[in-house]
Order: C-alpha cells, then structure tokens, then sequence
C-alpha cells in the first residue's frame, strides 16, 4: 500500500458531494487519474470512502494522490530551493534539512473529500525558522509553493504560515517521507485540509502576491482551516 503504482487515465471526478457537504461550495470537482480511483476504490471500505469513515491510527488508511500520471520521482540531485524575497536563497539537500532544528507533530490528518488518519507523526523544519534563517525583505506577504510533479502549486499566507506552524517536512509516519507521499520532502500544514500540504515539494519562494494554487483554481477555498479558523493548540 505504500508505494503504489497509478494508471495512466483521463481523470474523472470523486466525492463531488462529499466535497460540496463539507465545504458548501458551489462548483468543485476533485479530478484524479483513473488508477487512482480504482485505487481508492480498493482501498477504501465503503463507509470510509461516504466520507464518514472513523479515525484509523498509524498509515493503514491513506489514499494517495496525485494530479499527473503518477508519483514524480526527485532527481538524485534533489535540493530544496528557497527563495524569492529573501537576503540568501538557499539550495538544501534532504542531509542539511535534517541538520537545521527539527519540530515534531503529532496530528488528525483530514482531507476536503472526507477520510481522515489520526495521529499521524511528522517531522521537518518550520517553515517560518527556514525563512528567519533566509532573511526576508520587507514587503513580504506569504509563500509559494511548487512541486517538482510540474503542475501542483500552492500558497500560505503569512500569517497563516506562523498560526498554523507549517512545517517542510522530510519524516512522516516514522520513517522519510515515502515517494507516494511526495517525498523525498513535501509540505505539512497543521490544521488545514490536506489539499495545502503540497508533495514532492521543489521551491518555496517569499512573495509579495499570493496567487491562487491549484485546487484553489479549481474551487477550494485559499483558506483551508478545518474548523474555519487556526487551531487553539
Ligand atoms: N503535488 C501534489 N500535492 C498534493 C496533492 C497532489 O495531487 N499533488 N494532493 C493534495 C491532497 S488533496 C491531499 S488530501 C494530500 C494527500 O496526501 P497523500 O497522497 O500523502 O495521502 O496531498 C495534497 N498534496
Ligand atoms: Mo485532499
């Protein structure tokens, strides 16, 4: 289950009503490959997949997702840039992320369409104390985010990168973040809907200008709290 294969396929769309009962929106779909949908439909019991499911500690219950036709694998040279308004942009191998100060969590994970895992540990570094590190010019208003897939993008804003504690992150579930899961190094975003927490993560860049992501464009709310506000803890 953990490193699955996806099909190649046109894409169609899932838990339309799932995502409309959450969310109350008027016109969202969530698109995935073919495979992934047969995936899903796999992988899944029923209840879990009405979007009702209860909460399965450990990782027995993850979908995995993707917007391409597959899992993107990291070039052996993989760095993390880090960049855009800043005094020093950086290049950083998986090896010196792991060296930077390390914050641990431990949190419910919880997708738009619904299915959830609980308690699920996670390890990297804030992105607020890589950007202090990086040194940002003033004017700055939140982050960007892009994935080495060549398609997913996605923002925080400022403010809601210090509330919620996004963190990059290069551990999940006890072990490195496994390439399903966007590794060698995505994002998390505590808090919010699972859709923020961007895989297979290739740049993040200071911005004075938040552009919509992907699934924002799509529909998805730019403010992607889970109860509609940060968390009090
Ligand atoms: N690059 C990329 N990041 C992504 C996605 C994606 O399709 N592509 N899906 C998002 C959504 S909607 C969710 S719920 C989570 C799923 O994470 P998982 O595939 O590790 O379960 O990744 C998020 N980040
Ligand atoms: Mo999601």
């Amino acid at each position: 289950m953990d490193e699955p294969t996806v099909g190649k396929g046109t894409g169609k769309p899932i838990g339309r009503r799932v995502v409309l009962g959450i969310l109350g929106l008027g016109a969202v779909g969530v698109v995935v490959g073919d495979g992934v949908q047969r995936g899903i439909d796999h992988a899944l019991s029923p209840l879990q997949s009405t979007g009702v499911g209860k909460l399965v500690p450990g990782g027995g219950s993850w979908t995995f997702y993707t917007v391409t036709n597959g899992f993107p694998a990291a070039p052996p040279d993989y760095r993390l840039q880090v960049g855009g308004l800043v005094r020093r942009p950086m290049a950083l191998t998986v090896d010196e992320l792991r060296r930077l100060p390390a914050t641990h969590l431990t949190r419910n994970w919880q997708c738009v369409t619904g299915w959830q895992v609980a308690d699920v540990h996670w390890v990297g570094v804030r992105l607020t104390d890589l950007f202090a590190r990086a040194g940002m010019h003033p004017g700055v208003k939140g982050f960007r985010f892009w994935s080495f897939d060549g398609v997913y993008t996605e923002t925080l804003t400022l403010e809601q990168a210090h509330q919620s504690g996004a963190i990059i992150a290069y551990s999940m579930l006890g072990k490195p973040v496994t390439r399903a899961h966007g590794g060698p190094v995505r994002l998390y975003v505590p808090g919010m809907f699972g859709y923020k927490s961007i895989k297979w993560l290739q740049r993040v860049e200071a911005v004075s200008a938040l552009p919509e992501g992907y699934w924002e464009h799509y529909g998805y709310p730019i403010d992607g709290w889970i109860d509609g506000r940060p968390p009090s803890v």
